[in-house]
């Protein structure tokens, strides 16, 4: 990983290392629990209700409000927040990627 930032470079041994340091990453998330990603995926599209691949501040919201994380009943503002902590391409969306950040936050 190391050397792979510095610039390590084989192409075979590349694509190898890059799935590993994948797998590991991915591990490393869920030392605690160890969600499955299929769990994750699950998680997420339960959240993503409209299925478009995306969770938006409403649907977070929602989500949260069942989940009575939200007290005070459905608080968008602060849902964007949440989002905008996650949010690596700042589009105001959660996609997967950023979801899973977001789960391995909130495991803790
Ligand atoms: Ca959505
Ligand atoms: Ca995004």
């Amino acid at each position: 990983m190391v050397m792979k930032r510095l610039g390590f470079r084989d192409k075979g041994f590349e694509e190898n290392e890059e799935k590993i340091v994948e797998e590991d990453k991915f591990h490393s998330l869920f030392v605690e629990e160890e969600p499955s990603l299929e769990e994750i995926w699950e998680t997420f599209n339960v959240f993503d209700e409209n299925k478009d691949g995306f969770i938006d501040g409403l649907e977070l919201g929602r989500v949260l409000c069942s989940l009575r994380f939200l007290k005070e009943g459905l608080d968008v503002e602060r849902c964007k927040k949440m989002i905008n902590c996650f949010d690596r391409n700042k589009d105001g969306l959660l996609d997967f990627i950023d979801f899973l950040e977001f789960m391995q936050i909130s495991l803790r």
